[in-house]
């Protein structure tokens, strides 16, 4: 026996089908908390990796995360302000960002003040950091859940080394050197000697092919993560900040969860921290090979020099008369 569907018969089972769909969708959804993150970084950085494949999976019973890479929800610099009205659950935030906010958050945004990875996560997990956190919590609604580690920032040009050998400071004068927005990046653009200019992540690599800018800063895992190397010919390896980010979460939806799952959400959180932490620390060792295989020069300039000039361009800024009395001391004392 055939059985024949009329037009409006098949539109009827159609409409039933997708109905049951979004229902049982919507009851999928209601069965899970909404976790979006907006971030800039791309789907292959190892932070992105990291929160798909340790941080998801480990909160899956209940909660749904939703990542959006490349700024595609939230442009870079606006997350925390989403997670604030309501409009985003987490971000990967920044202490710079985080520093237009609260200025006394510069502190972490300092040149040549964390060491490694490791003084990062000592001081994140210390006490001194406690106020800090409160802060954000109390004025921002925003939940501060880990330290995510970047990578150490070195000067990325378009200027081969024998157009410019960057060796202090001085050498960087005049050179316009793309930096994120927030003042707190601009302000290290400055101290590193250049002229900076601020600039989305996302537009970084058509601004070094056109020559808009002469060069960025960033971890050698992004320049090859976001191949600016194919759009620069040196890298001076300034170490100027060793950077970090921090895992952020909606104050209000994390303190909605009950313990158990907080405590399951806080564990996944570092969970991916520290496995995203171990793959960029490698990274950064292997890549000085590859990116030389691609024909940039790569080199250690006056170290001395840039950390001393970096650090007394902080010491003399208002930023420095915003940290809370004791904190760099403390900073200090949590180097190994
Ligand atoms: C950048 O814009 O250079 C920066 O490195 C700043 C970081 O705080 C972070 O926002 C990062 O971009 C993005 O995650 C892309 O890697």
């Amino acid at each position: 026996m055939t059985m024949s569907v009329t037009r409006r018969g098949f539109a009827a089972v159609a409409t039933a089908a997708a109905v049951a769909c979004g229902l049982a969708g919507q009851a999928i959804a209601q069965d899970c908390v909404q976790l979006r993150l907006s971030s800039p970084a791309s789907e292959t950085d190892q932070r992105a990796v990291a929160l798909t494949e340790v941080f998801a999976p480990a909160v899956e019973d209940f909660a749904c995360f939703e990542p959006h890479w490349n700024a595609s929800l939230f442009a870079q610099g606006t997350e925390l302000e989403a997670i604030a009205r309501g409009n985003l659950e987490m971000s990967i935030a920044s202490a710079q960002e985080l520093a237009e906010f609260f200025p006394e958050f510069s502190i972490f945004t300092a040149g040549y003040v964390h060491r490694d990875a490791a003084h990062q996560v000592a001081v994140f997990n210390d006490e001194v950091m406690d106020q800090f956190k409160q802060k954000v919590e109390d004025e921002l609604g925003v939940h501060l859940l880990t330290v995510m580690y970047l990578g150490r920032r070195h000067v990325n040009l378009r200027f081969t080394r024998e157009e410019l050998d960057v060796q202090t400071p001085a050498d960087l004068a005049g050179v316009n050197l793309r930096m994120p927005g927030s003042e707190a990046w601009q302000f290290l653009g400055r101290a590193l000697g250049a002229s900076p200019t601020p600039m989305a992540f996302t537009e970084v690599y058509t601004a070094l092919a056109s020559g808009a800018v002469d060069g960025q800063d960033n971890p050698l895992p992004t320049v090859v993560d976001a191949r600016f190397y194919e759009v620069t010919n040196q890298i001076a390896l300034t170490s100027h900040l060793v950077d970090l980010n921090y895992l952020a979460i909606s104050a209000e939806v994390f303190n909605s969860l009950p313990e158990d799952q907080q405590q399951a959400l806080q564990d996944a959180a570092d969970a991916a921290a520290q496995a995203g932490r171990e793959r960029q620390l490698a990274l950064e060792d292997e890549l000085v090979a590859f990116l030389e295989e691609q024909g940039l020069e790569l080199y250690e300039p006056d170290l001395d020099a840039f950390r001393s000039t970096v650090q007394a361009a902080y010491l003399e800024s208002d930023f420095s008369s915003s940290w809370p009395e004791g904190v760099l001391d403390r900073i200090n004392e949590l180097a190994e």
